[in-house]
């Protein structure tokens, strides 16, 4: 509530806003936001705009103010609704998550750090060793993930391109014991190219930026990414960050985890022969493929430990069955060489990525824990994905997170309408039931069985012989021309409205390539030729290398399809806990901290749902509070009540508040809490309490210099 600000920074909720308009809430956002009040609740969710600047917000006596407190003991911030999640595990033994949204740099990322930072500081007071350590890795994990993951994009210089969902269990006592982190779709095909503005992953910069001469010289590298072509187009970009201090941090970070030297050795050997394989050309007599420069080959074979035939071999050539059952070695055209290479390097890339996560969680899994002698065993979700995103140049990586992220706004409306009407029911109120944009059907659109966008790529991913984008583009736009939310650059040329759709995935299909991505195809001699490394830790990535091309499955599961299965099991997991949710908003296109764009603000907070959101929570009843607590607050305001009621419940004791100012009718008596229909009662009662106080305080002095 807003009592602990004034009204000059707004409403610190968007439920007492005197009439829900969009026009009043976003004069609210934006005061707030220019009053540097960057966080705004809508009941217990919580708004937060991007306000590109550091903030004097998260340090040590903030997080004291808010440690143990209730929502509306504090102004709105991301540690209330941290502790809120931290509560009702704790009291209640529950399960929470902390569900965080928003667009590409609305400052997902940077909040879920916040909300880790905040349960890792109240956690544990006796400062218990291996809770420190398990704490300490919770929070290092960051750092590497961010340096393997993000990159600069044209919409945040440190965009998140793998979705994280982070499990960090409790004990009985409530300190964390370890976690769990699942990651989603990595978006490797930036390892081998980038939209002109763009990066490839920190961790190559950093590696040729940060990386000590000894470490390069002995990788074959030189210390400048302008020299290798999958980090050339990035080179020069500029950033805010610093690849160099950076290199230092993830190198300490690995350490602190647990990584021993070998692995870390490792790791920085495939980004090398990753960047190595970039560099690799090949050229055709017309009748055979060659590779220019076998310097080249022995160097990658040498950092991955395996025969320098081997190496060259798996790029020249793929073993294929024939029909007969024979296996025969075939020769690649130059351009199947280019492919092979580049396919090569994007799932080097991506299975380092997996057993960089996988190895984190091998350390932060929780060992030993025995329910029986230690009691349940709770779980505190923080999910942090890729922000909604559209480029000039959209592919099927952004068909997959738009698709996530509109999955994950269905989940909302689910748990904010279940909650709503579940706490209605349990308090035994009738309530009434809002209608509000339910994106099910652009959901179905893209994941329904056979009709659906998935499917249909599916299909021709799986239909032999040539099949094109363009041909699959067709069948879409016979298949899908009928639905409400489909179009195509076909179906509607101009559409240049797309951007501000209200739902996601009525942007133009430009999806280039999006065939060849969905099929995912690696020629599995690369994977055999890595299952056969010398080194442990490269072979450890790649257990499939050692099936042979006839035991190979003709038809593996799709990129979209095995994405989709994801996705629906990362729903069903926080579908079983209490959600939490911060809804991140960017303030503008130039990072300004200052500049409140209206046009695209307004954008996001319809397509979040917000004004759903605060409907849906004033649907009725604005404000509720349990009996007890009205009556502290409340109390002095009425005769009957101050100092000490005299009835046989607190409830009697709030009607007797209620009726007395009056507004008996804006309300209802749940089994254990009040429900207020609009704020204006509450306002007047906000008043008057404010008027009593300075009159109590004095009477309070007297009462104590014995005047009285
Ligand atoms: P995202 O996670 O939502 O985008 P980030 O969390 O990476 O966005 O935020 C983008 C940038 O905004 C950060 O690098 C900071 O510079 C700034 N920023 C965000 N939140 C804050 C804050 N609370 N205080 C100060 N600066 C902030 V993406 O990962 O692209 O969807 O895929
Ligand atoms: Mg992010």
């Amino acid at each position: 509530m807003a009592e602990l600000e004034g009204l000059e920074f707004g409403k610190s909720d968007f439920v007492l806003l005197d009439e829900v308009t969009m026009e009043q809430f976003m004069e609210n956002l934006k005061l707030r936001f220019e009053k540097g009040r960057i966080y705004t609740y809508i009941g217990e969710v919580v708004v937060s705009v991007n306000p590109y600047q550091q903030m004097d917000i998260y340090g040590k006596e903030t997080i004291d103010a808010y440690r143990g407190r209730e929502l509306y003991e504090n102004p709105p911030h991301l540690y209330a609704v941290s502790d809120a999640a931290y509560k009702a595990m704790k009291r209640r033994a529950k399960d929470t998550c902390i569900v965080i949204s928003g667009e590409s740099g609305a400052g997902k990322t940077e909040a879920s750090k916040y909300i880790m930072q905040y349960i890792a500081a109240i956690t544990n007071p006796s400062q218990r060793k291996e809770v420190e350590s398990v704490k300490n890795v919770l929070l290092k994990s960051n750092c590497v993930l961010e340096a393997f993951g993000n990159a600069k994009t044209n919409r945040n210089d440190n965009s998140s391109r793998f979705g994280k969902y982070m499990d960090i269990n409790f004990n009985f006592n409530g300190d964390p014991t370890g976690g769990h982190i699942n990651n989603y779709l990595l978006e490797k095909s930036r390892v081998v190219h980038q939209q002109e503005g763009e990066r490839n992953f920190h961790s190559f910069y950093q590696l040729l930026r940060g990386g000590s001469q000894d470490m390069l010289a002995s990788f074959h590298l030189v210390n400048d990414p302008a020299v290798y072509t999958y980090t050339k187009e990035g080179a020069a970009t500029a950033t805010s960050n610093n690849d160099r201090s950076s290199h230092k941090a993830v190198m300490s970070a690995l350490e602190v985890i647990g990584f021993t030297k070998e692995e870390i050795n490792s790791i920085y050997q495939i980004l090398a022969s990753i960047l190595l394989l970039g560099n690799m050309q090949f050229e055709s007599d017309g009748e055979s493929v060659q590779i220019q420069g076998l310097e080249a080959v022995n160097q990658i074979s040498e950092l991955t430990d395996t025969e320098p035939d081997s190496v060259s071999k798996t790029l020249l050539y793929r073993t294929v069955a024939t029909g007969g059952g024979e296996v025969i070695e075939k020769g690649h055209t130059e351009q199947e060489a280019c492919f092979g290479r580049d396919a090569f390097a994007k799932a080097l890339y991506e299975r380092l990525f997996g057993w960089i996560v996988s190895r984190i969680n091998s350390v932060i899994e929780v060992k030993d824990y025995n329910p029986v002698l230690h009691g349940k065993n709770t779980v505190i979700g923080v999910l942090d994905i890729y922000g909604f995103e559209i480029f000039d140049n959209n592919s099927f990586e952004q068909f997959c997170i738009n698709y996530c992220n509109e999955k994950l706004q269905q989940l909302f409306i689910e748990l904010i309408l279940r909650q709503e009407q579940g706490e209605y029911q349990r308090e035994g109120i009738t309530w009434q039931h809002i209608d509000y944009f339910n994106n099910q059907i652009i959901v179905d659109l893209v994941e329904q069985s056979h009709k659906g966008i998935i499917s249909i790529l599916d299909e021709a991913c799986l239909t032999v012989g040539k099949v094109t984008d363009t041909v699959c583009l067709d069948s879409m736009d016979t298949k899908l021309a009928q639905h409400p939310h489909y179009t195509s650059r076909k179906l509607s040329p101009a559409d240049k409205t797309m951007d501000f759709q209200k739902d996601f995935l009525v942007y133009t299909l430009t999806h280039f390539g999006f065939l060849d991505k969905n099929k995912d195809m690696l020629y599995q001699d690369f994977k055999r030729l890595m299952y056969n490394s010398a080194n442990p830790v490269l072979k450890e990535m790649w257990p499939d290398g050692h099936l042979s091309i006839t035991e190979v499955t003709k038809r593996p599961l799709t990129a979209a399809t095995l994405f989709k299965n994801s996705i629906v099991a990362l729903v069903d997991k926080l579908a079983c806990k209490e959600p939490y949710y911060v809804r991140c908003i960017k303030p503008n296109e130039v990072k300004s901290p200052v500049l409140f764009d209206d046009a695209r603000c307004e954008h996001q907070v319809a397509y979040l749902g917000l004004m759903e959101n605060v409907m849906v929570r004033r649907a009725g009843f604005a404000y509720r509070q349990p009996y007890a607590r009205f009556l502290q607050r409340y109390k002095m305001t009425c005769e009957y009540t101050w100092p000490n009621h005299l009835m046989a419940s607190d409830r009697e004791a709030v009607e007797a508040i209620v009726t007395q100012h009056g507004f008996q009718d804006d309300v209802a008596y749940g089994h254990t809490k009040l429900f207020v229909r609009t704020p204006r009662s509450l306002f007047t009662l906000e008043q008057e309490r404010a008027a009593l106080i300075p009159i109590l305080v004095l009477f309070l002095q007297k009462v104590w210099r014995g005047a009285l």
